[in-house]
C-alpha cells in the first residue's frame, strides 16, 4: 500500500525564474563556507514552500486532506523573498518569505500550527553558526496554485500528487 510510506505535504511549488534566483543563492551560499563537502543543496525541482506536513497517510486520512483541500477558498496572491534563516536541529539552511495575509490565511485553512515559519529550504545538513551576508534576490511573484506533494525519501523529485488552484 503505497499510501502509507512516505510523506505528505501541501506545499507552493517554486518554479521558473525564482528557482533560477534560488539555485544561483545555493550556490553563493556554498561558496561562503569553509567545510561545504557534506552540504546538499535542494535540487531544483524540489525547491517549495511547505504550507503543512502531514507525513506517512494512510488511504482514509489521504481521501481525507483531498476532499478538505479542493474546499479551501483562497484568492491568488503574492509573494516575495525576505531574509535567510537557519533551523539549527534540522540543520537546514533557508529564505523566508515576507510574512501577508493571505499566505497565513490559506495555512490557516490548511491547520497549521502557530510554530509555523514559512521558509523556502536550500541547504541541507548545514553547520552554521552565522549566516553568510550575501545579497539577496529581489523577487516577488504570483502564487495562483499549491499542490498536495509526496516524498517517497529516496531524494529523487518530489511528486505533485494533486493541485490546487487558487481563485
Ligand atoms: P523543511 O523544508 O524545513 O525541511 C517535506 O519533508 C517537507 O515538509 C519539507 O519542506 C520539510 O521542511 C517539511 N516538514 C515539516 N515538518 C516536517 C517533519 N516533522 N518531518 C519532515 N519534514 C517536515
Amino acid at each position: 500500500d503505497t499510501t502509507r510510506t512516505g510523506r505528505w505535504f501541501f506545499a507552493i511549488a517554486i518554479e521558473g525564474p525564482i528557482a533560477e534566483k534560488l539555485t544561483e543563492l545555493q550556490t553563493r551560499w556554498l561558496t561562503t563556507l569553509r567545510q561545504s563537502d557534506k552540504v546538499r543543496p535542494i535540487i531544483a525541482n524540489n525547491l517549495h514552500l511547505t504550507l503543512r506536513f502531514l507525513g506517512p497517510l494512510s488511504d482514509d486520512e489521504l481521501s481525507h486532506w483531498q476532499q478538505r483541500s479542493r474546499k479551501i477558498c483562497a484568492q491568488s496572491f503574492t509573494l516575495q523573498l525576505a531574509n535567510l534563516g537557519y533551523f539549527p536541529r534540522a540543520k537546514t539552511g533557508w529564505i523566508g518569505v515576507k510574512p501577508s495575509t493571505p499566505l497565513t490565511s490559506l495555512a490557516a485553512q490548511l491547520d497549521v500550527s502557530e510554530r509555523w515559519q514559512p521558509h523556502i529550504s536550500l541547504l541541507r545538513a548545514l553547520s552554521a553558526d552565522a549566516l553568510p551576508e550575501l545579497p539577496l534576490p529581489d523577487a516577488s511573484w504570483s502564487v495562483n496554485a499549491f499542490y498536495l506533494y509526496h516524498s517517497d525519501g529516496s531524494g529523487t523529485p518530489y511528486q505533485r500528487m494533486q493541485r490546487i488552484t487558487l481563485g
